[in-house]
């Protein structure tokens, strides 16, 4: 089967990609006891749609691509910058996601008065200990689990030569995670490392290391395996190696997961990188202190890998269009999902593809309430389900208003006639009780002014039916 289809905006979909119909890649892992995420920027959240809407609705928990990091949050000394790390927590918050920080001690993307300065030991601690308190304490009770320390070691298993290491000796390490714990006792604290995902001397090198931090007593809680792979090349002994960190008493994750390849594409490697991807996620699986999977990067078109790697690209799960690639099928599969079938691709997938953010599909149930709330007169509800799979479905109401009218609140009840059932909602608080349900604005998009509007996302089960329900704004 060499067939592929090209849609208008000359997106290819190929034979096994996933359909727009399958179930969001959140759910299943949810169901499945783990956690699916990746890497995000806030300027991307706040400006590309379809981005924002795979950002939100495939995955659980999100990373900072670089907000985080200390460049980043101070590049001059004494003057923070918060602004994009603070848009992806609360995105994440709104979206009912976890985050993971990242990353608060490295040898690089630091800011050049750091690199730069000459410090002395007793200095350089004061700094790094504030740095951590400041940062992590500002996320307090925020963030699930925070990489720590960053890339500790070279190849060959010795210590990385950084101004930590010069300067404070192997002892930051211990410092770092406690000063961390002070800061936010409830987060998990992580060593990341790359190349380390296999048996081998770097990862023996960083097997040592925590095993001596749990003998100290140090907060060590997960060790987080980056997972940049190159095409065909996920270590046969991965499993293995994932447990034995688990072995030592600390939960373990996959932290960047990318699976890079020589482009062009082809419809071979791409599906070789499928099951790359797939084998990556049972792995984890696998492995009773595997947490979570999280890739680097939505999409091809945002990923790092070209930039870094000459001839390489094609990492993620999403092609440069933001359309789903076979990889997405083999995660679903590999969480335990039923996937549309392959070879024959939907309207519901090819008009996915279409300048509307998000998926769309066909023939789903929309209604439109029209109410007069106080203040709001001409304000109006629409219900529609973009997005309905076997069992389960996303629904979304979106609340606007005339030019002329306004809301300070708002307020949606409906009730589901067919036993559909809401299981996880966003931008938005709700419940159910019986057949009923009632939803009422989040804390921060209550106001909807003249001409605007916000919306409601949310997702459920049926079986046998899913009628759109009449919803009541007030
Ligand atoms: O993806 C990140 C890229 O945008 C930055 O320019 C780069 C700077 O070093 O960092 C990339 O993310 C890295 C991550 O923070 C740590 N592990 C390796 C990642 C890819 O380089």
């Amino acid at each position: 089967m060499t067939a592929l289809v090209c849609t208008a905006l000359g997106a290819v979909l190929l034979p096994g990609a996933a359909q727009a119909a399958d179930p969001p890649l959140r759910d299943l892992a949810a169901a499945k006891g783990v956690y699916i995420g990746n890497a995000v920027a806030g300027g991307k959240l706040s400006g590309n749609a379809q981005y924002a809407a795979l950002a939100g609705g495939q995955f659980n928990s999100l990373t900072p691509e670089n907000a985080m990091k200390w460049g980043s949050v101070e590049a001059t000394r004494g003057s923070f910058n918060w602004a994009e790390a603070d848009q992806i927590v609360a995105f994440a918050q709104a979206h009912n996601q976890q985050v993971r920080g990242h990353t608060l001690v490295w040898h690089s993307q630091n800011p050049s008065w750091l690199t730069n300065g000459g410090f002395g030991a007793t200095e350089l601690r004061g700094i790094l200990q504030q740095h951590i308190a400041t940062e992590v304490g500002r996320y307090q009770g925020k963030i699930y689990a925070w990489d720590v320390l960053n890339e500790l070691f070279n190849e060959d298993g010795t210590f990385r030569s950084s101004p930590w290491y010069g300067t404070l000796g192997a002892g930051f390490v211990a410092d770092s995670l406690t000063w961390a714990h002070q800061a936010d006792p409830a987060a998990k604290l992580y060593i990341n490392d790359y190349n380390v995902e296999g048996l081998g001397t770097k990862s023996d090198a960083l097997y040592n290391l925590v095993r001596s931090l749990k003998a100290q007593g140090a907060p060590i809680d997960g060790v987080g395996f980056q997972a940049h792979f190159v095409l065909g090349q996920v270590p046969s002994t991965l499993q293995a190696n994932l447990q034995r960190f688990a072995d030592l008493g600390v939960d373990v994750a996959v932290t960047e997961l990318d699976v890079r390849m020589q482009t062009p594409a082809t419809e071979a490697k791409l599906a070789q990188q499928a099951t790359d991807y797939g084998t990556v996620v049972k792995a984890c699986l696998a492995v009773a202190r595997c947490k979570g999977v999280t890739g680097w990067d939505i999409s091809d078109a945002d990923s790092w890998v070209p930039d870094v790697f000459s001839g390489y690209g094609a990492a993620t799960l999403y092609d440069q269009n933001y359309q789903p690639k076979p990889a997405v099928r083999a995660v679903v599969t590999a969480l335990g999902g039923t996937v549309s079938p392959s070879n024959s691709p939907s309207p519901t997938a090819s008009s996915s593809v279409s300048p509307s953010p998000g998926p769309t599909a066909t023939a789903t149930p929309t209604t439109t309430a029209t109410s007069s709330p106080p203040g709001g007169t001409g304000c109006t509800a629409v219900y529609a389900v973009p997005n309905q799979w076997n069992t389960g479905f996303s629904g979304s109401v979106t609340v606007s208003c005339p030019t002329g009218a306004s809301l300070s609140s708002w307020h949606l009840d409906w009730n589901f006639t067919a036993g559909q059932q809401l299981t996880q909602a966003w931008s938005g608080v709700c419940s159910q009780s019986g057949a009923h349900v009632s939803c009422a604005n989040a804390a921060w998009n209550g106001a909807v002014g003249p001409g605007g509007s916000v919306t409601l996302g949310f997702n459920g089960t049926w079986s046998g039916g899913n009628p759109a329900p009449a919803v009541a704004l007030s």
